[in-house]
């Protein structure tokens, strides 16, 4: 495998357990209630949520590449690349962003950092977006007249439309999680190679939700297929109980977890019709769980566990999510190896 993400509890030292001649850090991101003092010196997204479910203070991720990787930071994004391929990860703290009457901090901070990325993308010449990881704090309170988490939606689009890059179709994979503090922080992957985006087809797009659920719609795909050289990238998008738009069984946290796996199962499906090497399973790919009360946990736990097998990899954190009728949201990464490509 050419590219590839290794998690475990945080190693003492960062460094220790991903330095080698042949494998070299591109970024990862690092989760949990209390981080780390020490940070890699790689670009590292911290993400501060409980674990739930481990005795872990924290939990290291962290992709790794066989190819000479070159960093740097400009634009405030924190960058590594190896090949045509670069993660980032910028962190902006609204209280830099002053706002005005018809544009809160939030929505200014949202537009520039997306205006930032796409510059910095523009210089490396890797215009494409593959997947996105987007963190905001109280993502649920409401401000200037809308939800924070509709604000950030509207400095999202504007900066896609801005950079020429449409803000429908060919959009990149990513979640949208609320967190109890912090910076807005937004990590990426992106390429010389466009990713192939991938729709549910038991949900509208979200590109397309009605005006409903805001002013402007979240600029993001189910999911994307991607290709390293030799390899295949599948990330799909946090995913939560919504079929057509509507949230269903708001106030039940099970049915929540198996309609939010019945989406999975339908994008699943999906790239496996369009995916160039073998079939995805829900068993063999990679989760993490953002469950918004953690007494919720063992049910979703306990729901979730023989849905997707024992062999699955699934990390739980304790997260807001975007509608306040989400009681929990799911996302998963898979990668096989392409011989002939
Ligand atoms: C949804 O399906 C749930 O705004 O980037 C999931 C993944 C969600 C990504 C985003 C939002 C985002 O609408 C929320």
């Amino acid at each position: 495998m050419k590219l590839q993400l290794v998690s475990r509890i945080c190693p003492d030292h960062p460094a220790d357990d991903v330095s080698s001649e042949t494998v070299r850090p591109l970024g990862g991101a690092l989760l949990g209630r209390q981080l780390p003092v020490v940070l890699p010196d790689w670009p590292v997204q911290r993400i501060a949520a409980p674990l739930l479910g481990s005795a872990a203070g924290s939990w290291q991720e962290t992709w790794l590449s066989v190819q000479i990787v070159t960093c740097g930071n400009d634009e405030g994004v924190a960058w590594c690349r190896a090949g045509q391929l670069l993660y980032g990860v910028i962190d902006l703290d609204e209280a830099d962003f002053p706002g005005q009457a018809d544009c809160s901090p939030l929505q200014a901070a949202s537009c520039e950092a997306y205006r930032r990325i796409f510059r910095l993308l523009d210089a490396q010449g890797l215009p494409h977006l593959w997947r996105v990881w987007n963190y905001l704090a109280d993502i649920n309170r409401e401000s200037h007249g809308l939800e924070r988490y509709r604000q950030f939606n509207i400095g999202r689009q504007d900066a896609f439309l801005e950079g020429r890059r449409g803000a429908t179709g060919n959009v990149p994979a990513a979640c949208a999680i609320g967190l109890a503090g912090g910076p807005l922080s937004i990590a990426f992957m992106a390429g010389d190679s466009p990713a192939v985006p991938i729709e549910n087809p038991r949900q509208v797009s979200a590109y397309n939700y009605p005006a409903d659920y805001g002013p402007r719609s979240p600029t993001f795909s189910r999911a994307a297929l991607v290709y390293p050289p030799g390899q295949e990238i599948f990330f799909i998008s946090g995913t939560a109980s919504i079929v057509g738009h509507r949230t269903l069984h708001p106030d039940d946290v099970v049915a929540q977890t198996r309609e939010a796996l019945a989406n999975i199962a339908a994008v699943v499906a999906e790239a496996n019709r369009l995916c160039r090497g073998p079939a995805y399973a829900l068993d063999a790919l990679s989760y993490r769980v953002y469950v918004r009360h953690a007494a919720d946990f063992p049910r979703v736990r306990e729901t979730l566990a023989p849905l997707v097998g024992t062999s699955a990899e699934i990390v739980y954190v304790q997260a807001d999510i975007c509608r306040h009728d989400l009681l929990l949201e799911i996302e998963a990464i898979a990668s096989h190896g392409l011989e002939n490509c």
